[in-house]
C-alpha cells in the first residue's frame, strides 16, 4: 500500500523544486525619467515589454532667426527622445510645454534635451526668449505616434 504512494510523493517534490525555480524573473521596468520629465506617470505597461529595450531617438536641431530645423519631430510613444539644439546666431529658447521643458540655446553651443515620449499627440514646441521681429514665428510640432 505505502509503495503505490512513493512514486507520487516524489513526483509532488519534483513539481515543488521545477515551480520555485520558474518564480525568479520578474523585474519591473522603472524608467527613469531624465530631467525635462513629465508629472502624469507614464501608463504605458501594455506596450513596453519588461525588458529595457527603450529605442532612443537623437534629432539634430538649427536654431536660427527665425526658425527651428527641422521644425516637425515624428516619434514613437515610448521613445527616448534627445534633441540637439545648437544655434547659429543669436540666443534663442527651446520651449516644449507639455513635456516640462525650456531652456536656453546660446549662439555656437549645442544644448541637449532629453524626454521620454510617453503620450501620443501633437504638442508644439516654440522660441522662448525673444529673438527679434520674426520670434513669434519660431515654431514647430513634436508628433508622438
Ligand atoms: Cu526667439
Amino acid at each position: 500500500m505505502l509503495k503505490n504512494y512513493l512514486p507520487v510523493f516524489f513526483l509532488i517534490f519534483l513539481a515543488g523544486c521545477v515551480s520555485t525555480q520558474q518564480t525568479v524573473e520578474t523585474t519591473p521596468e522603472i524608467p527613469s525619467l531624465p530631467e525635462g520629465n513629465v508629472t502624469s506617470p507614464p501608463a504605458l505597461e501594455e506596450q513596453t515589454s519588461p525588458q529595457e529595450t527603450q529605442n532612443q531617438v537623437t534629432i539634430q536641431m538649427i536654431a536660427r532667426q527665425f526658425e527651428f530645423e527641422p521644425n516637425i519631430i515624428r516619434v514613437k510613444k515610448g521613445d527616448l527622445v534627445r534633441i540637439e539644439i545648437t544655434s547659429e546666431d543669436v540666443v534663442h529658447g527651446f520651449a516644449l510645454p507639455a513635456f516640462g521643458i525650456n531652456v536656453p540655446v546660446r549662439p555656437e553651443q549645442t544644448t541637449v534635451v532629453e524626454f521620454v515620449a510617453d503620450k501620443t499627440g501633437n504638442f508644439e514646441f516654440y522660441c522662448s526668449i525673444y529673438c527679434g521681429a520674426g520670434h513669434a514665428q519660431m515654431r514647430g510640432t513634436l508628433i508622438v505616434e
